[in-house]
């Protein structure tokens, strides 16, 4: 590392400041930078600033409606809709033939919910406390006993909660899950600009940088070998899902089984959205092509436009897909790079003369990529509409709908409505173990073969 060559390449790409401080520091510290600086591709700092100017300008868009299939009926408890039940078996038989894997994204920082830890450590449901990644272990070897393959299960983690996680999984002995089959891996780190287009330092000898976004899992599951491991393994379709979203299925096999049968490479589950305000990315048609537009990115009058008795971008992804596997090699193999999205944010910082800053408004730009970007590249792309108590209570705040008690709430009178339809009776308090059932019908379908007293609370255990 020629730390001179280093130093003058960033001195000619007006960066020069990120060694304001090089006399001072020490051998150890100095490298430290150096390895830091020699991550960062000057060459792409162009792209760093098209991306703040798309979000202060954003491009003029054609929007219009996508088609969206129901993966239910409109009426609790849902059943599967004629064309769904058709092609579940063949989403059975790809689970049965080991050619499904989960990948779970939990490299998010979780600022929002005020939670100190990662976010799948949070103890999300009501009566038990189970955390959010027991939830998801439990999901996955339910669909193992149900299919005598229990699907692998992919974690990528930020470099900020790496060690946090996997210490976690291990001291709870992966919740019953061969260690075999889950690989965790970490996302990239994006640096940030300031307002005059500087890179941002957190330190004397470091620059800020923060996780990717979700969809640096496509680069991460490429350089950390997890595609090859699939490739391995047979798998041949993954099952996407976020760590926020207790609710979702895994590796749902109807869901799965259009996939195939369409010959999509993305597929996605949107849900009605009814308040214009609400924070999910809109699937729709974008020039034709079908893709997701972030919430932050669609313009006020245009989440507000009706269509009859509802808006008409109403289809609100709630970011549960599946991907071909062949579709995300295909994009590795070709070094593709998703768009970078900027977001203005409050980054720590120091100042010209080495102060720490902790900043009370938004200072400097972060960049991200998007997974639901892969959606335009797809030759094919399946969306199905689910209903939303059923698939998607995500906690993502500390307070409000999308916060612990706004999910408990949704979810405890999703879970009753069912043990009241079966029995005429509603308890007081519920939770289901992700093992026992994963959704209302099956909640009705074990009250008819048990004896529950609703007059207190009720685990409903495997
Ligand atoms: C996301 C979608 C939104 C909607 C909603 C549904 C984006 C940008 N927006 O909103 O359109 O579909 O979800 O719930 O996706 N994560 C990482 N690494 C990162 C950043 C995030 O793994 O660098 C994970 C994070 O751990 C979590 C998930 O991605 O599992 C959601 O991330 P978010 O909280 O940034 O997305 P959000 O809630 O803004």
């Amino acid at each position: 590392m020629d730390a001179e060559l280093v130093r003058a390449n960033f001195e000619a790409a007006g960066q020069g400041h990120v060694f304001a401080f090089w006399d001072e520091l020490g051998e150890r510290a100095r490298r430290r930078l150096l390895r830091q600086c020699e991550a960062v591709d000057l060459s792409r700092l162009s792209e760093l600033r098209a991306a703040i100017d798309e979000l202060k300008t954003p491009r003029a868009r054609n929007l219009s409606p996508a088609p969206v299939f129901e993966l239910s009926n409109r009426e609790f408890p849902y059943a599967l809709a004629d064309a769904a039940r058709a092609v579940a078996p063949i989403g059975d038989k790809a689970l049965r033939d080991g050619h499904v894997a989960v990948l779970l994204v939990a490299g998010g920082q979780g600022t929002r919910l005020g939670f100190d830890g990662p976010k799948g450590c949070y103890p999300v449901l009501p009566l038990s406390g189970m955390t959010l990644f027991e939830v998801f272990a439990r999901k996955i070897r339910r669909v193992g006993t149900e299919h005598g393959r229990t699907p692998p299960l992919y974690v990528m983690v930020g470099g900020h909660n790496e060690s946090a996680t996997i210490n976690f999984w291990q001291d709870h002995e992966f919740f019953g899950l061969s260690p075999d089959d889950v690989k965790f891996f970490a996302q990239g780190e994006m640096p940030a600009l300031d307002e005059n287009g500087k890179l941002v330092m957190a330190a004397k000898d470091a620059l800020f940088t923060g996780p990717d976004g979700h969809g640096g899992v496509l680069n991460a599951l490429h350089a950390k070998g997890m595609l090859a491991d699939m490739r391995a393994r047979g798998v041949r379709y993954v099952s996407y899902i976020q760590v926020d979203n207790a609710q979702t299925p895994v590796a749902d096999a109807a869901f799965l089984g259009l996939h195939i049968a369409e010959g999509a490479e993305v597929s996605l589950k949107v849900v009605r959205k009814e308040d214009p305000d609400e924070k999910v990315g809109i699937y729709c048609l974008d020039d034709g092509v079908p893709g997701i537009v972030e919430y932050s990115e669609f313009s006020p009058e245009q989440s507000r436009e009706r269509d009859g008795d509802g808006l008409r971008y109403w289809a609100g992804s709630i970011a549960v897909h599946a991907f071909s596997v062949d579709f995300l090699n295909r994009l590795a193999d070709n070094g593709t790079d998703l768009p970078l999205h900027a977001a203005h944010k409050k980054v720590p910082c120091i100042d010209p003369q080495g102060n720490v800053i902790e900043p009370a408004q938004p200072n400097a730009w972060k960049f991200e990529r998007f997974i639901f970007d892969t959606i335009p590249l797809a030759g094919k792309v399946n969306c199905v509409e689910v209903p939303r108590e059923e698939q998607f209570l995500p906690v993502k705040n500390a307070d409000g709908p999308y916060g612990p008690t706004g999910f408990k709430q949704a979810y405890q009178d999703y879970f009753a409505r069912a043990v009241q339809a079966a029995t005429g009776k509603r308890p007081p308090a519920i939770e289901v173990d992700p093992m026992a059932a994963e959704n209302a019908r099956e909640v009705i379908e074990l009250a008819a073969k048990a004896n529950w007293d609703t007059t207190k609370s009720l685990h409903i255990k495997q």
